[in-house]
This record gives C-alpha cells, sequence and structure tokens, in this order.
C-alpha cells in the first residue's frame, strides 16, 4: 500500500485508477485514509454553506436537476437576490461557522449584464466579510472569468458529472467540451477550479473511473471536489432511480482522495440518505467538507444540529 500511496497520480493510466476503485472496500479505505493522513488534517472538516441566488427556470435538460424549466418540479422560479440579501445570508453562515460561502444559479451561461453586475459585488461582499467566495453560474467565457477573478472570487464550481460517454444520457444541451472549456476559462484567470460529479444517476463503475481520469488529467488540477450522491427529485427524469448503495459512494470518494491528496473532497448532495456511519466512513477515506444547513440549493441537507452531533460522534471539528 505505502509504495502506491507514493505513486504520482497525475500519470495514471484508466486500468490504474481501475485497479485502485476496485481494491477489496476496507483495502481501498485503508489507502485512502493514509493519503490522507500524510496530506490533510484528518480532525478538521470545513463547513460551507450554499445559498441559491437564482432559482429554477433553467434552460438546460440536465436529467437530475430540479431547476431546469422543462420539468415539472415543486421549485418555485426566483429572480436574481438583492446583493444586501445576498450578504445577509453570508453574515448568518459566518456566525454558525461556515468558512466558504457559495452562490449557485440556475442559468445556463453568464450573460453580460446587470445581473452579472450584482453577482460581482456579491463576490465583492462575500470577500469583504471574510469568508471564501464560490461562485456556480453556468459556462463563462475568458473575460467573465477574469471579472470574477478581479472581484476577489475564491473558487468557481463547474462540473464535470460523469464520464464523457454517460454525459450524453444526463444532458443533451450541452457538451463535455463546453464544460471543459468554462473551467479551462476559469484556471487561465487564476481562479481555484471547484470541479466534481454525481454518482448514482445509473452509470457503471467503468463510468466513474473514466469521470475520475478525466478530473485527474485537468491541469491545474482541481483543489476542490464536490461529490454528490443523486437526490432524485419528483418531476426530473431521475425521479425514480435508485438512491446509490453508500459502499460504492465511498468508493468513489476514497479514490478522489488518492488521486487528489491536496485536494478538498466535499460531500455534497445526498447526505440525507446516508447513515452517520457511512458519512463517518466517507471522513476516514478523505472527505474533508460539508455543505451545512437545511437546505443545499432546492433539496434538502442535514440541519446544523444534525451535523453538530455527527462531527462530535466522528471527534472531528470545523476550521475556523
Ligand atoms: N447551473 C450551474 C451548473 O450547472 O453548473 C450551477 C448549479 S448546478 C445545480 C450545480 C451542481 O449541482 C450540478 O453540477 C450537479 O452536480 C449538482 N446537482 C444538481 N441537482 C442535483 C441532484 N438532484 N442530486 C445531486 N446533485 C445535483
Ligand atoms: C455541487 O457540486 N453541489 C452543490 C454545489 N456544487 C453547488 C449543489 C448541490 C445541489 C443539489 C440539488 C439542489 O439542492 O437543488
Ligand atoms: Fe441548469 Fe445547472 Fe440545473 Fe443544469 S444543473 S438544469 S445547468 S441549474
Amino acid at each position: 500500500m505505502t509504495t502506491q500511496t507514493r505513486t504520482p497520480t497525475a500519470k495514471l493510466s484508466k486500468a490504474e485508477i481501475s485497479n485502485l476503485y476496485h481494491q477489496p472496500f476496507l483495502e481501498l479505505i485503508y489507502h485512502a485514509a493514509t493519503v490522507h493522513r500524510e496530506n490533510q488534517n484528518p480532525q478538521k472538516v470545513q463547513m460551507c454553506t450554499l445559498l441559491s441566488v437564482k432559482t429554477g427556470g433553467c434552460q438546460e435538460d440536465c436529467a437530475y436537476c430540479p431547476q431546469a424549466a422543462r420539468y415539472h418540479t415543486n421549485v418555485k422560479r426566483s429572480p436574481l437576490m438583492d446583493v444586501k440579501d445576498v450578504l445577509n445570508n453570508a453574515k448568518k453562515a459566518k456566525e454558525g461557522g461556515s468558512t466558504r460561502f457559495c452562490m449557485g444559479a440556475a442559468w445556463r451561461e453568464v450573460k453580460d449584464n446587470a445581473e452579472f453586475d450584482a453577482v460581482i459585488e456579491m463576490v465583492k461582499g462575500v470577500k469583504s466579510l471574510g469568508l471564501e467566495a464560490c461562485c456556480t453560474l453556468g459556462m463563462l467565457s475568458a473575460t467573465q472569468a477574469q471579472r470574477l477573478a478581479d472581484a476577489g472570487l475564491t473558487a468557481y464550481n463547474h462540473n464535470l458529472d460523469s464520464s464523457e460517454s454517460f454525459y450524453g444520457d444526463i444532458i443533451q444541451t450541452r457538451t463535455y467540451q463546453d464544460r471543459l472549456k468554462t473551467i479551462q476559462n476559469v484556471s487561465n484567470a487564476g481562479i481555484s477550479v471547484c470541479c466534481g460529479g454525481i454518482v448514482g444517476m445509473g452509470e457503471s463503475d467503468d463510468d466513474r473511473i473514466a469521470f475520475l481520469q478525466t478530473l485527474l488529467s485537468l491541469s491545474p488540477a482541481p483543489e476542490s471536489i464536490p461529490i454528490n450522491a443523486l437526490t432524485p427529485v419528483e418531476g426530473t427524469p431521475l425521479e425514480n432511480q435508485e438512491i446509490i448503495d453508500s459502499f460504492d459512494w465511498i468508493r468513489v470518494i476514497a479514490v478522489a482522495r488518492i488521486l487528489f491528496p491536496k485536494a478538498r473532497i466535499r460531500l455534497s448532495a445526498g447526505r440525507l440518505n446516508m447513515s452517520d456511519e457511512a458519512q463517518a466512513m466517507a471522513f476516514m477515506s478523505g472527505a474533508n467538507s460539508i455543505f451545512t444547513g437545511e437546505k443545499l440549493l432546492t433539496t434538502g441537507n442535514p440541519d446544523h444540529e444534525t451535523d453538530k452531533r455527527l462531527l462530535k460522534k466522528c471527534g472531528l471539528s470545523s476550521f475556523t
């Protein structure tokens, strides 16, 4: 195991990633936990808060997403929030112990208009509160990425979500190459890349391995990797998808930790469907960040008290 932890992972082939992924479960956990301990403080997790600053009515057709206009879900559309309301939320997030504030907008892409100007003010305001500021706004041009960088944005979230071959089963309104292009624009502007995916959409082990390999090919490597477990939402094409087995969820987290020793691995959507024990195993395997508060963007999430108890049971504390 120790020799494997020292392998320069950027050069791993698909077969080598597959070997990591298919290790006996407890060997994989042990391997990932070793890498985690060599590279991170294993007793700390980062608490982040998400806010949907513009909800619903999105033109894209992402099969998992309750915010796509074409699906009939219970999500109520709402226009872009006022800058001051967003900053009030950010203040509360800071008081609640979060060190990162992530603003999500249900846009296909950013447009150069007054709404983008308002988002720029939100980023400046969040930064001035002493929080890390992250945005996820859809596709970005190089110039737009530069404006966000100039406003002080810490990170931009844009997920690859799955393998290139499975992507077409989930989204038809844009391509994998579009995703990669935005990620490149973000990196070129000097913004830290937050890029991860969703598991539990019906993809195969091979899709998960190919997804991890594509993540590994990004240069620079993402500093933040959200791993979402699909939350099936009524009205979306994936509404009847079975919840992923927690062992498979943990496997992906563990391999991500081995491949990205220095990144933050974030437990994102889907924690309400995971037991405390499964989440503890995910932390053991290298996850070191959670979104806190009862709502993610539109779906549920464990509340503060529940997470406090979980962290206490695990003997973990949050970064301050
Ligand atoms: N519109 C922007 C975009 O697509 O990049 C940003 C918002 S989008 C909601 C951010 C991420 O949330 C998606 O890439 C996906 O990974 C995740 N997500 C959305 N709906 C989800 C669901 N039902 N279950 C799990 N993850 C989900
Ligand atoms: C990410 O990968 N997961 C977060 C964050 N990036 C923006 C969003 C999860 C959203 C889950 C579905 C919802 O609440 O609408
Ligand atoms: Fe729109 Fe993003 Fe939802 Fe896709 S994931 S429908 S782009 S909000």
